[in-house]
């Protein structure tokens, strides 16, 4: 079978369900060719993430990996080298901020601590993966790529900021890394009902709204992102880095809404 990531060793964290996006990344990196390896936070994970790895490509590399532990970091990083002795794609998908951060309004629920723990686990993990990766990527064309969310919408509180750090890390990352042949590109996808946004009240009504006012009239899909992600990470995207893509149904372009047609 011939796709366009043939060949192509890629590493997916961030996937905790069957809807994760990490999911519609890994099943169109599969269909495109590509070899995967995935990662879990925690043993509560390791058995869902395990099914979706046997789906894709029947992947054996499953590894535990808690991006706020160093040296998790460094085993994930030891265990690809010893079984691939190199690394093409690393996917980010991962983003936390405590729960009572995502309520009420930003200046009420905000803490140091909240603050920090958002920015570690969102916008910081990227790098320490670039970093950690860096050595495994040299001479291959490798690409790193993450999830982004940037709009002031309301209860995303500090997520917000997290994200701005996390899009700044981008084009930082791909300044640093594009001497090495290796790109850095980020993807903002429209609202999407994963479990990071179960229990978000009135997430019904923002998948709904952001539908109504996007040019395609829709919701995406994490197959919508899969596949530009799986694009972004090819050799077709050889010129693109440092830049954020939008998958949102062309919702950011819009300014007003337009008089029903028809
Ligand atoms: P999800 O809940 O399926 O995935 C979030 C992942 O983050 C989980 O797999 C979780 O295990 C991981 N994670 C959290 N803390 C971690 C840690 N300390 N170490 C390792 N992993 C950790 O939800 P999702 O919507 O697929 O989220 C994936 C990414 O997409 C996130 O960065 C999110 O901000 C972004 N995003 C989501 C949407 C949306 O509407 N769902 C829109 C735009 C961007
Ligand atoms: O990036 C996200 C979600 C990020 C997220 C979700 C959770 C829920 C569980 C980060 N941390 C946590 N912490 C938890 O304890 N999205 C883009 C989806 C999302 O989340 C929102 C949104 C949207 C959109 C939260 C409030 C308002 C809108």
């Amino acid at each position: 079978r011939m796709g366009f990531l043939n060949g192509k060793k890629a590493l997916i964290t961030g996937v905790a369900s069957d809807r994760s996006i990490a999911v519609g990344i890994a099943e169109a990196f599969a269909r495109e060719g590509a070899e995967l390896a995935f990662t879990y936070q925690g043993d509560r994970l390791k058995g869902r993430v395990e099914d979706v790895a046997a789906r894709c490509n029947d992947s054996k590399l499953v590894l535990p990996l808690d991006v706020t532990d160093d040296a998790q970091i460094a085993n994930v990083m030891q265990e690809v080298e010893q079984q691939w002795g190199g690394i093409d794609i690393v996917i980010h998908a991962i983003g936390f901020a405590p729960r009572e951060q995502l309520q009420g309004r930003y200046l009420d629920v905000v803490t140091r601590e909240g603050f920090a723990i958002s920015h570690d686990i969102s916008a910081y993990s990227f790098a320490a993966l670039g970093k950690a990766a860096r050595p495994l990527m040299q001479g291959r064309n490798a690409a790193l790529l993450t999830l982004t969310y940037l709009r002031a919408v309301p209860m995303y509180n500090v997520m917000g900021p997290a994200k701005a750090s996390l899009e700044a890390n981008v084009r930082f990352m791909a300044a640093d890394l594009g001497s090495e042949g290796i790109r850095v590109n980020g993807i903002s996808a429209g609202p999407i009902k994963t479990l990071a946004a179960a229990g978000i009240s009135g997430f019904r009504n923002m998948l709904a709204s952001a539908a109504t006012a996007s040019p395609l009239k829709r919701n995406v899909t994490i197959e919508d992102v899969g596949n530009t992600a799986a694009f972004l990470c090819s050799d077709l995207a050889a010129g693109i880095t440092g830049e954020i893509i939008y998958v949102d149904a062309g919702y950011r372009i819009m300014g007003m809404q337009f008089p029903e047609e028809g």
